[in-house]
């Protein structure tokens, strides 16, 4: 069953530029089941990033037992990568999952029923709204919850409550992709299609490590770079990932700048299309605003001034730069690496300059695909459970304000649009001082995630703020909480979610969920009725009880604006592919690219937001935005590079930055439940490059204790392929460890080191940007229990080939564990001074939460 561990992407299929990608089908079953054995498909899409890939479900005995790829669906053909065959559904009968409320009792959580969980939270929420108002309350969510469960979410927390309080996790993940398309075309919504790689010459991957965390698409890219007239691909990444390597066989460039300096980067390059006469001038002059600016913003930054800022080679830049000027065609996708570092939302905008200068948009081949990452963060920043109003309205927009209030028939003065919407960092601040009361966080795991975690820790397990955790496990979140809500999870119910590309899928329930779990809409229809909303005549807010039900109110409220469902139903998404929107009269079968007529979401009386200042995040206002009379045009929008706020020192002489690896999900609850991904990568690490190690005398697998001003870490040192002054730590593992694989579970998470500031347009905070200094603390035994096929492969000599889990079993855990239920015996070990410093937040934090489960 590991086959796919050792070999990620599979057979491959090079077809030709211009032809359709051939389809393959991936199927994987548990352990000794063959297809004959299902006793039925229920169909799908893949729930573990933001490719979305068409699936079904195998069910067996009530149980989810695998997954098979769709070869119809136009997102992979048929084909899935590891997460997405390993991952799916061993998690779901895992023995460790919450199958009942818990509310915590003398500061012990203990077992309850609905009733008394869902009644303390009511109470406390009513006790509030009265003495406080809506202010006090808070919600955290996700980008993993369907289209109808936050669209729920957010009529309840706009109408019902009336709070502004409201983000996902996708603050943290692709609020940059959000706020780069509203700057740049006026509204959300992604401009490119997936189709554009059979027709592209050249492909771009800005700070995206695609070959480990889209697999499929990355599959989908090898087989043009491995088929006839291929693209050329250009990586901008400071770690040689197999993108980087891809770059250098297509002839393309790997550059490598600094972290934390993409902007400068972007500047150089915008620089060199001004400069060579690369600009399509007739296509700038009758679609675009602010090319004159844009060129004497770039202007300072010749290739010799970009590489002294950014530590690559000037030659390198001009190549780069001449592959984009020179091609027909480019697609480029950004990622974390960009969105998540210094001037996120300047750099990721500065990739749209650069294909608007160009006039490369809005056609086959030509096409930006800001990514986003988690596989229903889309339907988030769409429905306005990140804060925003649902169909990509305008908040500072009162005639869009008065649409939502005539949906919901209520006081257009109870939806909260006095001042932008509370971005999730600042909604913590608020948790911390205790203005917001009580917290809300579904689906999302900020004990782990979020930057600074011992300041996380604290805020979750303190007095001063009422937290409720609705989850499918007890995760080192729900631990510290006063409430925790047992979910069901994907498979176990109904609903829709959309991918990257803007396609539509439905998910059907394959199975039930276990014990009490209840699905979030569920839970959030519970709580509403519970409070009793009312509209302005009195009547109920909030009248929908299914899936299907809420999906039709969501559908009539996305009509006229670009995000438009109004042709979409479940029966049609249960045809044999996604959709992509806008799906209207206009377009009944979906539309694969958008802006191909050129025109922009940006007239004022239409647009999501008046913009922003890029460098210092100042809002533009409705006159100043209307004097511009954008009518349709895209902004070309610019800004300087500065230095990142955390420079390197004496004391802290290397820079941290963060990231992923091919084999697991975030936080790893679900596929650190899987056996095959799970001893992929069992244990953390970090990656130090070859002329560093050397000097701070580490050797491959040593022990080592990473240190920022905010905290520490202890793991082992891989010696990669990461740029010299970088080290690079994967954030997926917590004190969670269900096989006991980890010699040190406690310390080693890497947002210890993280830092709480966050990108002055989008608020998305900087996971990428930091200083730091590494020691070795003693010798290995072995080598860093890092993957050898990956990003992560060391730079020299061979290692034992990563290979994956035991073939005979799926799931790590076969018995319901008795491990993780004490905190406090986490934090009890002996550590070294340096760690033991940073980890006394935990102790803090976990000296009286002892949790009744054990
Ligand atoms: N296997 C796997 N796949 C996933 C996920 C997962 O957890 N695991 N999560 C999903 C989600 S939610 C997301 S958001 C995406 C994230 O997908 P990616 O953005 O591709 O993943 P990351 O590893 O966070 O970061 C990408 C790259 O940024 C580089 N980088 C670091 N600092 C800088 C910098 O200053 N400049 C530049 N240019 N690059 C830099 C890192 O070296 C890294 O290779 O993946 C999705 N897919
Ligand atoms: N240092 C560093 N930190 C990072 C990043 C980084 O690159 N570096 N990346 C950031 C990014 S891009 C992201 S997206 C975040 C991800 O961070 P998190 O969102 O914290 O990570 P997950 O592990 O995906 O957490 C999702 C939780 O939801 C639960 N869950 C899954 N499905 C359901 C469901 O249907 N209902 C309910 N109620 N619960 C469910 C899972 O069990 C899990 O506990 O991390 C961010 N943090
Ligand atoms: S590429 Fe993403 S959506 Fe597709 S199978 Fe892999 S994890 Fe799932
Ligand atoms: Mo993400």
């Amino acid at each position: 069953m590991s086959g796919r561990i050792s070999d990620i992407y599979g057979e491959g299929t090079p077809h030709p530029r211009g032809t359709t990608w051939p389809a393959r089908v991936d199927l994987h079953l548990e352990p000794g089941l063959g297809e004959s054995d299902v006793d039925s498909w229920v169909q799908s899409a893949c729930l573990l990033c933001s490719n979305g890939c068409g699936c079904d479900i195998a069910v067996k005995d009530g149980r989810m037992v695998g997954v098979r790829g769709r070869a119809t669906d136009v997102v992979n053909h048929g084909r899935l990568g590891p997460k997405g065959l390993y991952g799916s559904t061993a998690w779901a009968s895992s023995p460790d999952r919450l199958t009942r409320p818990l509310v915590r009792e003398g500061g012990r959580l203990v077992e309850t029923d609905w009733e008394t969980a869902m009644g303390r939270i009511v109470e406390r929420s009513k006790d509030l709204l009265e003495r406080k108002g809506p202010l006090s309350h808070g919600f955290y969510t996700t980008g993993q919850l369907f289209i109808e469960e936050y669209y729920a979410l957010a009529v309840i927390g706009k109408a019902g409550l009336g709070t502004p309080h409201m983000d996902g996790n996708t603050r943290l993940c692709t609020a940059t992709a959000a706020a780069a398309f509203k700057e740049s075309f006026g509204a959300d919504g992604q401009p490119g299609s997936y189709t554009d790689i059979e027709h592209c010459d050249a492909i771009f991957l800005f700070g995206h490590n695609m070959a480990e965390t889209q697999t499929v698409l990355w599959a989908r890219i090898l087989d043009r770079t491995r088929g006839e007239d291929p693209p050329k691909v250009v990586c901008v990444d400071p770690r040689r990932t197999l993108v980087a390597d891809e770059a250098e066989r297509t002839g393309g460039v790997h550059l490598a700048p600094r972290v934390g300096t993409n902007l400068a980067l972007m500047n150089g390059l915008t620089r060199e299309l001004f400069a060579n006469g690369w600009v399509d001038e007739e296509w700038v002059g009758a679609h675009t605003l602010g090319v004159d600016d844009l060129r004497s913003t770039v202007e300072p930054y010749t290739p010799e001034h970009v590489a002294d800022i950014c530590g690559v080679e000037p030659d390198d830049v001009r190549r780069a730069a001449r592959i984009f000027g020179a091609s027909t065609g480019v697609l480029s996708t950004v990622l974390q690496g960009f969105y998540q570092s210094h001037q996120a939302t300047a750099s990721a905008v500065a990739v749209h300059n650069l294909h608007l200068l160009r006039g490369m948009i809005g056609r086959p081949g030509a096409g930006v695909l800001q990514m986003n990452g988690q596989p229903t963060a889309q339907n988030n920043r769409e429905c306005g459970a990140d804060g925003d109003l649902p169909g990509f309205r305008n908040w500072d927009n009162v005639k869009h304000v008065q649409q939502l209030a005539d949906a919901w028939n209520v006081d257009p003065m109870t939806i909260p649009h006095w001042a932008p919407p509370t971005h999730a960092m600042q909604i913590f601040r608020y948790a911390e001082t205790g203005s917001i009361e009580l917290l809300w966080i579904s689906a999302t795991n900020p004990a782990v995630s979020m930057p600074e975690s011992a300041r996380i820790r604290k805020i979750l397990s303190g007095d001063q703020c009422f937290v409720v955790v609705q989850d499918l496990f007890l995760t080192e979140t729900a631990e510290l909480a006063d409430v925790v809500l047992p979910a069901a999870g994907w498979g176990e119910k109904t609903g829709t979610f959309t991918n990257v590309n803007r396609t539509v899928h439905l998910s059907d329930k394959a199975v039930d969920p276990p014990g009490e779990a209840r699905s979030d809409l569920d839970i959030f229809l519970m709580y509403a009725d519970r409070m009793g909303f009312t509209d302005k005549d009195g009547a109920p807010l909030i009248t929908w009880r299914t899936p299907e039900e809420v999906f039709d109110a969501w559908r009539a409220v996305t009509a006229g604006r670009p995000v438009d469902y109004t042709g979409l139903s479940y029966g049609l998404l249960r045809g044999p592919t996604g959709i992509p929107w806008p799906v209207n009269e206009e377009h009944p079968d979906g539309t694969d690219r958008l802006y191909g007529d050129a025109v922009f979401p940006t007239d004022t009386d239409y647009c999501e937001t008046y913009g922003h200042d890029l460098a210092t995040g100042g809002t533009v206002t409705e006159e100043e935005h209307r004097a511009k009379a954008p009518g349709g045009r895209a902004f070309l929008k610019g800004a300087p590079y500065v230095p990142a706020h955390e420079e390197p020192s004496d004391e802290f002489p290397l820079l941290y930055t963060t990231g992923r690896t091919v084999y697991h999900f975030h936080t790893r609850t679900k596929t650190g439940r899987a056996r095959s991904l799970h001893d992929a990568a069992p244990d953390a690490w970090v990656e130090l490059s070859v002329p560093d190690a050397e000097r701070l005398g580490i050797a491959e697998g040593d022990w080592v204790c990473v240190e920022s001003p905010r905290g520490a870490i202890e793991v082992r040192a891989r010696v990669g392929q990461v740029m010299e002054g970088a080290v690079f730590a994967p954030f997926h593992y917590g004190h969670w460890d269900p096989s006991g694989l980890a010699s040190d579970a406690e310390h080693r998470l890497a947002n210890e080191l993280t830092m709480t500031i966050w990108d002055p347009v989008s608020k998305q905070p900087y996971f990428k940007t930091a200083a730091c200094r590494v020691t070795k603390v003693r010798d290995g035994d072995g080598p860093a229990p890092a993957p050898t096929n990956t990003a992560s492969r060391p730079a020299r000599g061979q290692l034992p080939a990563t290979a994956g889990g035991d073939p005979t079993s799926s799931r790590v855990l076969d018995e319901t564990p008795t491990y993780n239920l004490d905190p406090s015996q986490h934090a009890a070990g002996a550590h070294p001074s340096r760690v033991k410093a940073a980890v006394e937040g935990l102790k803090d934090a976990a000296a009286d939460i002892v949790t009744g489960r054990s």
